[in-house]
């Protein structure tokens, strides 16, 4: 068996844990050789801060794409997040045809909303465009404002019912992806997590954890990285579903527990041994 290799195209939030901050130690920590793109680097995130510093890297990014097309490399996973423009859009899909082999699996979370809301410096049509890439995904993970962005609904505030979530999953998997990932589901205020459509199975498949309350940045690019790491180490989409929705939740306990803040991100840290043990490395 080689050792499994992804190629994580994200930008690089140096404080606040979000994107390649989390991305790369816990496809680490699950064994996973991890390859970054960066697309931009910032001095923070974007959710909470004032005056963050902006390196726009996304004349890098092809370069790179082609330097490694250039050697062959096998890439079993390509997982990308937050991008910050539209011309990013066709450069990461100009890379997943570069880049993509005959068993790569394309990951794509649609970084772009939440809470009903579109996140600053995006623009209305942006979702249409992030829809158009999620096409050439294999797995997507959006949350239920992304959703409805992508499909031009109105957002739907929960708690949430089997229906309206099985039809959102099957009205998202017409985007074209084979497995459909939606992500902060819940049916009362007991429970958190994620519920998934596959098309080429049909089934529908559901993983709820403890909810802790509160809002904590950078979970959903935590979530689909140990769900990404858990599908690379050959776990079914149900148990996949499952190790990332309790690893969130553990992470947001733990937090909660140590600090009392939610923009500087969750103390992830800590959980990746449990992980790495989970996962049974
Ligand atoms: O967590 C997603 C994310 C990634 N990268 C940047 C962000 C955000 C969310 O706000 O601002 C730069």
């Amino acid at each position: 068996m080689f050792q499994k290799r992804a190629a994580a195209i994200h930008d690089i939030s140096c404080f606040g844990k979000c994107s390649l901050t989390v991305a790369l130690p816990i496809l680490s920590a699950a064994g996973v050789e991890t390859c970054p793109i960066p697309t931009a680097m910032l001095s923070t995130h974007t959710g909470g801060f004032t005056n963050i510093h902006i390196r726009d890297l996304t004349d890098d990014i092809l370069p790179v794409a082609n330097h490694w097309a250039s050697l062959s490399l096998r890439m079993d996973a390509l997982y990308t997040g937050y991008l910050g423009s539209f011309t990013q859009l066709d450069i990461v899909s100009e890379v997943f045809d570069k880049l993509k082999g005959e068993d790569t699996l394309i990951v794509v979370d649609p970084v772009m909303a939440d809470h009903g809301k579109l996140y600053g410096g995006f623009s209305e049509d942006f979702p249409a465009g992030m829809a158009k890439l999620c096409a050439k995904a294999d797995v997507i993970t959006p949350n239920f404002t992304e959703a409805a962005l992508m499909l031009g609904e109105e957002f739907v505030e929960g708690p949430y019912t089997k229906e309206y979530v099985e039809g959102l999953l099957k009205r998202l998997s017409a985007l074209g992806a084979d497995t459909v990932v939606l992500t902060g589901v819940y049916f009362d205020d007991k429970q958190l997590g994620a519920a998934a459509y596959n098309a080429t199975t049909g089934e529908y498949v559901y993983a709820m954890s403890e909810w802790i309350s509160g809002a904590f940045h950078g979970t959903g690019d935590i979530f689909t990285s140990v769900l990404l790491s858990a599908m690379l180490n050959n776990c079914s989409l149900q148990e996949s579903l499952q190790i990332a929705a309790d690893f969130v939740s553990a992470c947001v306990k733990r937090t909660r527990r140590d600090h009392d803040y939610m923009t500087y991100g969750v103390n992830f840290e800590a959980e990746l041994p449990a992980l790495t043990r989970r996962l049974g490395l």
